[in-house]
């Protein structure tokens, strides 16, 4: 069922896929070489349900839940990371990881969150040297006795947000340390749940709060080789249906304002409303930003990502627009219901690919006609790219990286189940 196409079809396939394009003008080789550079931070989250490895007995996730209870959740970081290098080794491309703070390893001690150090993430960064990895990083303001009331950083109480403002500054550090160590820049993205369940009196106090509380946060420079700042809005979660204080207006203007990335997460709008369609506007206001490339479904943000239209929308405004310089692409989704591994496997290849499709797209010609006012051939042309054989090219270019062709990659995925996830129970 998964078997994957020979060489020889392969090879076959991508001659005529490269005379396609090319009749199109389209260069086949100059598009997989842009491809090759560039990096899909992969989010280790979906290795274990946004667990982490704190042990903590609190009673949320902050308004984030990853449903089903499919077998050989990782529950070590050893385990994490057999699983990422297993995600990668299935993935063409080299790319990066994206890691939480509640992923520190603390050799079995307690160490609260406002206490942590670059040190308890050096098995990280070790293995990511090893690994020839790039380590972006996060702030874990939920899951947490001092988040239990959905409130963090917008907190009333000033020792509670005091808590908070500490972690946020230490990981900015930790980001630091990891984009030194790795000769990499870090983002350290934060994203607070903070909301309310029901409607309340007062928005603006807890903006505000939010506001002074970021500016705390954000107060030392840090040297932007190392470390950037991103900072991620929501329109709600369970708990704070009503109003989230992070809100998209709200980030939009302090990132702005401060000069700090914003991220768009792609299941964090209302559901007709896309990122896509704010790559460009935001581009225009601020430097760099970061994307959650994600699957909203209903009240769900985070489902495995698939080739659907707005992916391929999101990857055609990052190479349309030539952003790939200014678009940090990053992962957000957790699946509990199917095998982890795939999930990875599914979503970061479906990103790849759209990016694959994108940068195969005749653009100019479509952009002449756009500029004529012949929306008549912009529209037929686009329509006919969509039969052109890109599957021949991606098959191509997972071979010359070294990594299964077509559906191949499940064999193996299914073999480590076998081998190695079985034996977790
Ligand atoms: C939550 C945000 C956030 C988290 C991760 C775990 O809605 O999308 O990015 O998913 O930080
Ligand atoms: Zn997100």
């Amino acid at each position: 069922m998964f078997s994957a196409p020979d060489e020889k079809r392969i090879a076959q396939g991508y001659q005529y896929a490269r005379d396609a394009y090319a009749a199109l003008g389209v260069d086949v080789d100059a598009a997989m070489a842009t491809l090759a550079g560039i990096p899909i931070s992969l989010h280790c989250w979906q290795g274990d349900d946004v667990g982490g490895f704190e042990n903590l007995s609190a009673a949320s996730g902050g308004g984030i839940q990853a449903t089903g209870n499919y077998p050989g959740k990782a529950r070590t970081p050893e385990q994490l990371r057999k699983d990422v290098e297993k995600a990668l080794s299935l993935i063409p491309g080299k790319h990066r990881l994206n890691v939480h703070a509640m992923y520190a390893e603390t050799d079995g001690k307690k160490v609260e969150r406002d206490a942590l150090e670059p040190r308890h993430f050096q098995g990280w960064i070790d293995w990511a040297r090893e690994q020839g990895l790039g380590i972006d990083f996060n702030p874990t303001c939920f899951g947490h006795p001092k988040a239990d009331d959905g409130f963090t950083l917008a907190h009333y109480d000033d020792g509670i947000r005091k808590f908070w403002i500490d972690h946020c500054i230490a990981c900015r550090k930790i980001g630091a340390a990891i984009g030194k160590a790795l000769g990499s820049t870090c983002v350290t993205n934060l994203w607070i749940p903070d909301g309310f369940k029901d409607i309340p009196v007062d928005r603006n106090k807890s903006r505000e709060i939010l506001r002074d509380a970021l500016d705390d946060v954000f107060e030392e420079d840090i040297d932007p080789t190392l470390n950037l700042d991103a900072v991620e809005s929501k329109l709600f979660g369970i708990g704070s249906e009503s109003c989230v204080i992070g809100s998209h207006e709200f980030y939009m203007g302090y990132a702005q304002s401060r000069e700090i990335l914003l991220t768009l997460d792609a299941g964090h709008f209302h559901p007709t409303e896309v990122i896509s369609d704010k790559i460009s506007s935001v581009l225009l206001f601020l430097d760099e930003i970061l994307l959650h490339v994600s699957r909203g479904v209903r009240w769900d943000s985070d489902h495995v990502v698939i080739l659907n239209d707005e992916l391929r929308a999101i990857a055609e405004e990052i190479v349309r627009n030539r952003y790939l310089d200014r678009v940090h692409i990053g992962l957000d989704f957790f699946d509990a219901s199917i095998n982890r591994i795939a999930a990875w496997v599914i979503g970061t290849r479906s990103m790849i690919k759209a990016l694959l499709i994108a940068l195969l797209e005749p653009t100019d010609k479509l952009r002449e006609l756009e500029r004529s006012g012949n929306y008549t051939a912009r529209l037929a042309l686009l329509e006919e790219l969509k039969t052109l054989p890109f599957g021949a090219v991606w098959d191509y270019y997972c071979v010359s990286r070294n990594v299964p062709p077509g559906g191949a990659w499940m064999q193996s995925v299914l073999q480590y189940e076998k081998d190695v996830l079985a034996a977790r129970g």
